[in-house]
């Protein structure tokens, strides 16, 4: 008897941990990706120079492939430098579409580098210069070829340096209108050459500028709207952007996914209110993260999971490919901690107490009709009666807590 409990009950460990490594093995199914700027982030800084050679595109495409990534996004640059001719580019864009080829890796996203390159130092589309302004919109022009070339489907718009240190320096509402009329432009582009392209325009509150324009996804989510084509134009919220401004990144998500515009998503990580630190994904706010995932998978949203961070600087090459690894595995232990949370009772139960309906009264509060509005004069609420209950989410959240602490 003692035997085959003992049996038995290996059995069952044996077989969940099949089942829990085979969960946490990430696979092309899971649609993770990587920048190419992200595990080839070689260290540096502003107060310090790389401390990691430089990995080439077509290394970056076979690693993250056996890590079982679907894809890698890239800035024009990533690929090609600044400054190759045609001919080396083409050289570059075979050899890179046979690393793709060889390991089944995609390039869903690309973007233009339009921060590097000292001509930008005042901006791209925003930069007080004509000239800048305009070679920017070509440097997109031609970059969006690349993009669509490696079969990107989603473009992103990172303005790094749209910006300014001194406000003096622009005619503000300019701004507004030259960076309106670069998107215009570019989506005119699109559409003419009949690319199957959308765009997604990515929020950051500072850095590298002091300020720069539209500092967070609700900026960008109202821009949008003033847009020729507004349907082709969504947002790419990142995690640390939204958490430097001291916002909550959920809230931002939702809202940009409720207006059918979350396009893309940068995931990472970050402490609230510090310079852009890019950390591994999960590896600081435990708890955002978990809501963030279980957002993504209650809603089957159906993006890409994309991670826009870099290995610490202590790291050497093996610390690079432990940090993509790390980020993926978070993120599917989040998602089976997700499910966890969906199929807890006691969770569930404290929910459902508090997510009761009221279908006759959320019909006539849903539309204004005069037959509502004396329905709604007709009610004797008795808010003192309703204000008795608390809502019991000290329990919910140290439920959560405990859940996520591997407890439950
Ligand atoms: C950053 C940004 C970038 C962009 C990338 C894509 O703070 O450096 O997040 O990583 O996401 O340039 O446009
Ligand atoms: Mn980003
Ligand atoms: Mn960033």
């Amino acid at each position: 008897m003692f035997v085959l409990r003992c049996f038995g009950y290996l059995t069952v460990n044996y077989w969940e941990e099949i089942i829990m490594s085979n969960l946490l093995q990430p696979k092309p199914e899971d649609q993770f990706t990587f920048g190419l700027w992200t595990v080839g982030n070689p260290g540096r800084d502003p107060f310090g120079d790389q401390v990691r050679p430089i990995i080439k595109p077509t290394y970056s495409v076979q690693k993250l492939s056996q890590l079982g990534a679907y894809g890698v996004n890239l800035h024009d640059n990533d690929l090609v430098p600044f400054g190759s001719s045609a001919r080396e580019q083409d050289q570059i864009v075979k050899e890179f579409k046979q690393a793709l080829d060889d390991c089944n890796m995609k390039v869903p996203m690309a973007t233009t580098n339009l921060f590097f390159h000292p001509v930008f130092r005042d901006g791209a589309f925003t930069s007080n210069n004509p000239k800048v302004r305009a070679f920017a919109l070509q440097k997109t022009v031609r970059s969006i070829d690349l993009g669509v070339e490696l079969g990107a489907k989603i473009y992103v718009f990172w303005g790094g340096r749209e910006g300014a240190e001194v406000d003096a320096s622009k005619n503000g509402p300019d701004t507004v209108k030259w960076f309106r009329e670069s998107i215009n432009f570019l989506a005119e582009y699109v559409v003419d050459q009949g690319y199957d392209l959308k765009f997604a325009l990515e929020a950051k509150p500072n850095e590298p500028r002091a300020d720069i324009y539209m500092p967070t996804t609700g900026h960008m989510l109202h821009f949008i709207e003033t847009l020729d084509r507004p349907e082709m134009v969504g947002v790419n919220p990142e995690f640390a952007h939204e958490t430097m401004a001291g916002l909550n990144f959920l809230h931002g998500v939702i809202q940009a996914y409720e207006s059918g515009k979350l396009f893309h998503i940068d995931l990472n990580d970050q402490k609230m209110g510090r310079f852009d630190q890019d950390l591994r994904f999960g590896s600081e706010s435990i708890k955002a993260a978990f809501f963030l995932v279980k957002f993504l998978e209650d809603m089957q949203w159906p993006g890409m999971r994309h991670f826009d961070a870099h290995a610490y600087r202590t790291e050497d090459e093996q610390g690079v490919w432990d940090f993509a690894a790390g980020c993926m595995r978070t993120y599917l232990i989040l998602k089976d901690k997700a499910r966890q949370f969906n199929e807890d009772p006691e969770i569930q139960g404290l929910l459902s107490e508090n997510q009761q309906r009221d279908e006759s009264l959320e019909r006539i509060v849903a539309t204004y009709s005069n037959g509502n509005v004396e329905a709604l004069q007709a009610i004797d609420f008795q808010p003192d009666k309703i204000a008795e209950k608390g809502h019991s989410y000290e329990k919910l959240d140290q439920l959560t807590v405990e859940l996520l602490l591997g407890v439950r």
